[in-house]
């Protein structure tokens, strides 16, 4: 009887773990819905709401459709035959000593593969180089005139800047079976404290044919008309730094989701331009090669901070660029969601 009670009692202790865990991400999720940086989106002069008005004349109305629709679009060969040169200097680099780096180049390491003894300058341990700037090569995706003109769909015709720690060469390698090579389903939302969502896109190029065995991205589509979600690290620590994804779904195995989820299997040359609010991410490589491909979020120059000292989202966030020495005064405001800047710190490209 005792020995039933204590077995009963565990159990309970635990349900009563996962009930307080789901009410802390239901009530961290309703707070986030009243968040004035939760305003995401609205319609934009033509009946349109994620896509701007300049988008006629630049996408078909069957893209148009489908971009409000699911949140992401993929435009065939739009960079076809151009991939070679990104993967060529990417290599060319990993055999470049660090102090010989284009200035303000970051290079990330999946850090849990280091700490199984992979060596850290091998290709196998690189997951990313940020901040391609100053790359004469790798600089050229960003400022790409295929990609250059049709940014205005999203971002309008006044103009857009890149967002310099979103230009990246992502190098996915092989994985090892812990699943560090997995990017968990997330929003990119979560990282930019500037306003309108809709008039910020990411453009991410297939540098080689990307499948779901190499890790292609996987994204929920529509998931982009709701509201941005709580992230966090996965609990059971197998993802690699700042791969942060959504409270209650970071530590799932995608493949339990696929009736919800579509694999964006791609061919070297395609582009897909996706919206910030789109759930995505991209899965394990379970091939024996690398799966490489280079990206850009753009935002619109009419986007506006929001005030970071009322909003808990942001802040996590400005702490970190604080963190980084980045001082900015957009984040001493104190009036919520004012128009304090216009994107300052953005330096790298106006288009
Ligand atoms: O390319 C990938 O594997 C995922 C990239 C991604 O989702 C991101 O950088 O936000």
């Amino acid at each position: 009887m005792d020995a039933l009670t204590s077995s009963h009692c565990r159990r309970i202790a635990a349900l009563r773990r996962h009930l307080a865990a789901a009410a802390s991400v239901a009530a961290a999720e309703s707070e986030l819905a009243q968040l004035p940086g939760q305003q995401l989106s609205a319609e934009r002069g033509d009946g349109y709401v994620f896509t701007d008005p300049a988008a006629q004349g630049i996408l078909s109305a069957e893209q148009r459709d489908m971009y409000e629709r699911d949140g992401f679009l993929v435009v065939p060969r739009l960079l076809a035959g151009e991939a070679e040169p990104f993967v060529a200097r990417f290599e060319e680099l990993l055999h470049t000593a660090k102090e010989n780096f284009p200035k303000g180049m970051q290079i990330v390491r999946d850090l849990v593969l280091v700490k199984e003894g992979v060596n850290q300058v091998s290709e196998k341990a690189i997951t990313k180089l940020q901040h391609l700037e100053t790359d004469p090569v790798l600089s050229r995706f960003s400022t790409h005139p295929a990609i250059v003109e049709m940014l205005p769909a999203w971002t309008g015709p006044q103009g857009a800047k890149s967002i310099p720690f979103t230009t990246q060469f992502i190098n996915k390698p092989p994985d090892l079976g812990e699943g560090t090579s997995r990017h968990p389903l997330h929003q990119d939302l979560w990282y930019f404290p500037f306003r309108p969502a809709s008039a910020i896109v990411c453009a991410w190029l297939a540098l080689e044919h990307v499948h779901r065995d190499n890790g292609c991205l996987f994204v929920r589509p529509g998931s982009h008309a709701k509201a941005l979600k709580p992230h966090s690290k996965p609990p059971d620590g197998r993802a690699n730094a700042g791969y942060l994804g959504i409270d209650g779904a970071n530590n799932e195995d995608e493949s339990e989701h696929d009736d919800e989820l579509v694999y964006v299997e791609m061919q070297p040359g395609d582009v897909v331009f996706f919206h910030p609010l789109l759930q995505h991410g991209s899965a394990r490589n379970v091939t024996g090669g690398f799966r490489r491909a280079i990206s850009t979020h753009y935002v619109s120059t009419d986007c506006v901070f929001f005030d970071t000292a009322t909003d808990p989202v942001q802040r996590i966030w400005a702490d970190r660029v604080a963190s980084k020495r980045r001082s900015n005064a957009v984040f001493q405001s104190k009036k919520p969601f004012t128009c304090v800047s216009r994107l300052p710190w953005l330096r790298p490209w106006r288009f």
